[in-house]
């Protein structure tokens, strides 16, 4: 049996994942990426968990793909095992809210999973950056389409061409994070934050994750008559009876999916 590299602790509906490669730079090997989308899947099947938080070591969230493991890489083999598609897109897939807790490092593949989670809370000492360009390749999981929606073009052109990191001021700053605090404080911020969130009926929770990302996959009114079905569908459910009823008396909501 293969070592466990990512760690799960579920408390009042929020999951904490944690990276925690033998590497405190949590380089993004198979192994770790595999354990990591095995713990998601679980708490998406949990119905004990309605948010998951990604946190990573001491030193780094993840300094990115495994430089070791791709430098022996050819493009036959990347292409016939479809290498970063197999196990990357299930996180995407993911229908729960995932939050990012990021500390130290976030490089490469490892910024583009902060960018692959639905909110990124980040410490003062993190620093983000796509640096592939200085290894010789191009971004590979979201880097030169996540990047540009988050910061615009220009500051994504500049972070994937010229390599360079940015630091957790600067990523608050072009709106990569939403939230800044002390490397003290970061668990306990992104958990407060994943709690907010978990309190509330997870049907629901649900379908404005669905919809909010379906603004970057659709037009402006395709995205409008889904949010629009999607609302309408809200009726159906327990929770929206309660939920303004509980307004309507002055009390707190007491969801039955929550
Ligand atoms: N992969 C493999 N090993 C790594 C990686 C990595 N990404 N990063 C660090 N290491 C190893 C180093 O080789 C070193 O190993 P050893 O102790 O055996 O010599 C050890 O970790 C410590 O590293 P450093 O001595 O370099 O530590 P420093 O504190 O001096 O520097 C840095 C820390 C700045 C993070 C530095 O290690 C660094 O620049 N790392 C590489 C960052 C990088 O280029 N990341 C991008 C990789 S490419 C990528 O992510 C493509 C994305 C594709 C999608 C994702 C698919 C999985």
């Amino acid at each position: 049996m293969s070592r466990q590299i990512v760690h799960v602790e579920i408390e009042d509906r929020v999951a904490v994942v944690r990276l925690a490669s033998e590497n405190p730079l949590n380089p993004l090997t198979d192994e770790l990426v595999d354990q990591l989308v095995a713990a998601l899947q679980r708490n998406e099947a949990d119905p004990g968990v309605h948010v998951s938080v990604l946190i990573g070591s001491a030193r780094a969230f993840a300094a990115g793909a495994d430089i070791d493991a791709m430098s022996r890489l050819d493009y036959r083999t990347a292409f016939a095992l479809d290498y970063i598609g197999r196990n990357w897109d299930p996180i995407r897939a993911l229908r729960k809210p995932l939050i990012a807790a990021v500390g130290g490092y976030a490089l490469g593949g490892g910024c583009e999973l902060a960018m692959m989670c639905d909110i990124v809370v980040a410490a003062e000492d993190a620093s983000f950056g796509q640096p592939e360009v200085r290894l010789g390749i191009v971004p590979g999981a979201g880097g030169t389409q996540r990047l540009p929606r988050a910061v615009g073009k220009s500051a994504a052109m500049t972070m994937c061409l010229t390599g360079a990191p940015i630091s957790a001021q600067e990523a608050f700053d072009l709106r990569l994070v939403s939230k800044l605090t002390t490397r003290e404080a970061l668990l306990d911020e992104a958990r407060a934050l994943a709690q907010s969130i978990a309190r509330h009926s997870i049907p629901v929770v649900m379908a404005i994750k669905e919809s909010v990302n379906r603004a970057y996959e659709s037009s402006l009114s395709e995205g409008l008559l889904f949010e629009r079905r999607s609302f309408h569908s809200g009726f159906a459910l327990e929770d929206q009876k309660e939920g303004m009823r509980a307004f309507l008396e002055r009390r707190a909501a007491r969801f039955r999916d929550a």
